[in-house]
């Protein structure tokens, strides 16, 4: 099959959000929040949802359009709508707007260029995250640009893979315990896009996963066992090059764009390994499946590309400022901090200088890892425990492994206003795990 015939077509995902062109040149997009009960790994369960699909639909955006997303609520609870990692103004991503029961809100903005990225959108509202995130209440979200329209890229078939997990009682998304605010509550079921390990059924060729980890506190060791994750992009930016992994760790929050090779036809899995995040141990403590690929078709080649886009690297000498982040825990009652203090909506924690660069020196002494996330300013790895990166990438959440310190160079680039960092295993960030930069040119 030629470029051509392939590069029209979209991802495939199991439910895609309409698109509606208005006669001022805006695309809008339509979410509505609301409880539905629909089948979980067989099971009737009341869950939250974006639109009555679990995970919510995709919200396919071109670099360059414009586009106004509604967001109505119809739950019996506030919410609100991150568009996590869009590097779009704080006053439209802002999780500080509250979306009562009944009322809708809508969120305005152009798709910078150069954003080509995985994305996902979440409720963020400071409490209530966690719930509505377990309950359902997520979806992905894709940039697309130059790199989808030709080349090998147009050429390779898209699949887009949320990951969650879930645990069900009578019917219902299990409560949380005292201890799960602790370590983070893990579901007991693994679902890809709403899915116990479904199968993916592909074509012969080049494959393009687009991974999201909408888990609350679910780390993903995943492995391919027979194929090597061949990485183009992280986050919300593409890499230079394919990096070839064994296996690659996805943090609650995280996404990776990843192309497989499948030149023949066949059977693979998709694997989560087990991964130590706490000192309770592994979990999983035996490798999971969590998708079967079904490969179909005749015998083919499938060339990965060998460049993507450049990344831009950051020289640390020309930083204005070196700050220290420390994130720790307390128990009695179970709580979490930045720099020993506890999230306060009305309190500016850092204030910071737009179009400076800033290193900031992300500090981990708990004996739990915690997954650091920044909104709208993207960022990259300087050095790990010393290790300089081992190559250029923009992200937006990493991990911090448990008494590991990070080192991270953080361009305040166009923007400003007021934007969170905080921990996205989100149990954490709900017991205050959270911090406000205030972006200014004063
Ligand atoms: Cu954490």
């Amino acid at each position: 099959m030629s470029t051509s015939e392939t590069a029209s077509l979209p991802p495939s995902y199991p439910h895609l959000l309409t698109r509606e062109r208005l006669p001022d040149g805006v695309t809008l997009f339509t979410l509505e929040a609301r409880p539905a009960t629909l089948s979980v790994g067989d099971q009737e369960t009341r869950v939250l949802t974006y639109n009555g699909t679990l995970p919510g639909p995709l919200l396919l955006l071109e670099e360059g359009e414009r586009v106004r997303i509604v967001l109505r609520n119809a739950l019996p609870d506030a919410t609100n709508l991150h568009l996590h990692g869009l590097p779009i103004p704080p006053a439209v991503d802002d999780p500080h707007r509250v979306v009562a029961p009944g009322a809708e809100t809508s969120y305005e903005f152009t798709v910078p260029e150069g954003s080509a990225g995985t994305y996902w959108y979440h409720p963020h509202l400071h409490g209530s995250v966690t719930r509505q995130l377990f309950e359902g209440l997520s979806g992905p979200l894709l940039v697309r640009g130059p790199l989808e329209r030709s080349g090998p890229l147009a050429a390779a078939w898209e699949h887009v893979l949320v990951l969650s997990d879930l645990s069900i009682d009578n019917g219902r998304v299990a409560d949380h315990t005292e201890m799960d605010w602790g370590r983070g509550k893990e579901g007991s079921l693994l679902l890809v896009n709403g899915q116990v390990r479904p199968t993916l059924t592909v074509r012969t060729g080049l494959v393009r996963l687009r991974l999201i980890n909408a888990s609350t506190a679910r780390y993903h060791q995943l492995a391919l066992p027979g194929r090597a994750l061949h990485v183009i992009g992280q986050d919300g930016a593409f890499l230079e090059a394919p990096v070839a992994m064994e296996s690659l760790l996805l943090v609650p929050g995280e996404r990776a764009d990843v192309l497989v090779t499948a030149e023949e036809a066949g059977t693979l899995q998709l694997l989560s390994l087990p991964y130590a995040r706490t000192p309770a141990g592994p979990s999983p403590r035996e490798p999971v499946a969590l998708l079967t690929l079904q490969v179909e078709g005749a015998p083919t080649r499938a060339d990965l590309p060998t460049t993507l886009r450049p990344v831009e690297r950051l020289d640390e000498r020309s930083a204005v400022a070196t700050r220290t982040l420390t994130f720790t825990g307390a128990m009695n009652p179970i709580r979490f901090m930045v720099n020993g203090r506890t999230y306060e909506h009305h309190r500016t924690d850092l204030t910071v200088k737009a179009d400076t660069l800033e290193v900031w020196e992300l500090r981990n002494p708990s004996p739990m890892d915690h997954p650091f996330h920044l909104h709208v300013f993207p960022f990259q790895v300087l050095t790990r425990d010393g290790v300089p990166a081992p190559f250029p990438a923009w992200r937006d959440v990493i991990n911090l492994r448990a008494g590991e310190t990070v080192r991270i160079a953080v361009p305040f680039r166009e923007h400003t206003g007021d934007v969170m960092l905080h921990c996205h295993i989100v149990e954490h960030e709900d017991r205050g795990m959270m911090a406000n930069v205030r972006v200014t040119r004063d």
